[in-house]
């Protein structure tokens, strides 16, 4: 099976879950739970659950242990895309290829659905046994994670001197945090030794990095149809972004060296991680 029918396969499952565990637009206050649903069920590509469910399935998990777990990291990536697309942020007008939900609801609101989807994300990871994984998903996205990198992003823009080390920072942090959770979450949740489940956080490290860097060229090189949001926004606000300091040939290079050295930590696992290779592969292959 090629890695975007295994995302396809699993996406099907996480949104038939989500379906389930979100309030009907319906149930008062309606504005709220239309936002939520908006927000959730507007085309993602599930990235961060079919990673999820591929390390907690190579440790024998059940997809039955790895989906309350995979929905709830869906919802905090769905939480910052929204806050990340607020006009006190990067002011977008495009997301998934629909208007941004700030657009569509306000800002109040906008923020509101955010914070909700962050509450109800631990929720759902409080269904796991193991309660290391709220603290593994806590500290991805606080301040040494998804939120400090955010920080660094923010002000980065008038930063005359950015470095190469500004710019690793920022996408350690901002993206490859949650990516990299996700795959220890999963592997924790399909009950893997600490040993597993240090390196294929190393993995998710490297994939990490690597997701954010093609992020970058994409921005530069595909067009808002495919992408679904509006490309050349990152040159347009003068962002942090790997093409900006290294250029995109050698950009190009480092993504495909960061997948290559997380594939050679999962020659040391000794399970079928098969998976997990492909979804590295998606990564540099992907087109939006
Ligand atoms: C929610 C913890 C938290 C913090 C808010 C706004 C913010 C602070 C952080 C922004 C983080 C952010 C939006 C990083 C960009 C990550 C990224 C590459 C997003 C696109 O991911 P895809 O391609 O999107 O997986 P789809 O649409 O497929 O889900």
């Amino acid at each position: 099976m090629n890695p975007s029918e295994y995302l396809n396969i699993q996406k099907e499952h996480v949104d038939s879950y989500l379906d389930r565990y979100l309030l009907p637009e319906t149930v008062k206050p309606e504005s709220i739970h239309r936002a939520i649903r908006y927000s959730v069920f507007s085309g993602g590509k599930r990235f961060r659950a079919g990673l999820c469910i591929a390390a907690c399935e190579t440790f024998g998990g059940g997809l039955e242990h790895a989906l309350p777990i995979a929905s709830g990291i869906e919802l905090i990536h769905a939480y910052s895309l929204i806050h990340d697309d607020l006009p006190c942020m990067d002011d977008d007008d495009l997301r998934r290829g629909k208007p941004t939900l700030h657009r569509v609801f306000g800002e109040n609101i906008a923020v509101l659905a955010g914070d909700a989807l962050n509450a109800l994300a631990f929720d759902l990871i409080s269904r796991a046994e193991d309660c290391s994984l709220i603290r593994i998903l806590a500290r991805a996205i606080g301040t040494e994670g998804m939120i400090g990198g955010q920080v660094a992003d923010v002000e980065s823009v008038e930063k005359v001197d950015l470095t190469v080390a500004d710019v690793e920072f920022i996408h350690t942090r901002k993206t490859a945090a949650l990516i990299r959770a996700s795959l220890e979450m999963g592997a924790l949740a399909g009950g893997a030794k600490d040993r597993d489940v240090e390196m294929i956080g190393e993995f998710g490290a490297y994939i990490g990095l690597a997701f954010q860097v093609v992020d970058d060229i994409l921005d530069i090189e595909s067009t808002d149809e495919v992408l679904g949001k509006n490309v050349g926004s990152d040159e347009d606000k003068d962002k942090a972004t790997y093409p900006k300091v290294y250029g995109l040939a050698r950009s190009k290079e480092i993504a495909r060296n960061q997948i290559g050295r997380g594939k050679r930590i999962l020659d040391r696992i000794e399970r079928e991680t098969e998976a997990l290779r492909g979804l590295a592969d998606f990564v540099i292959g992907r087109v939006y």
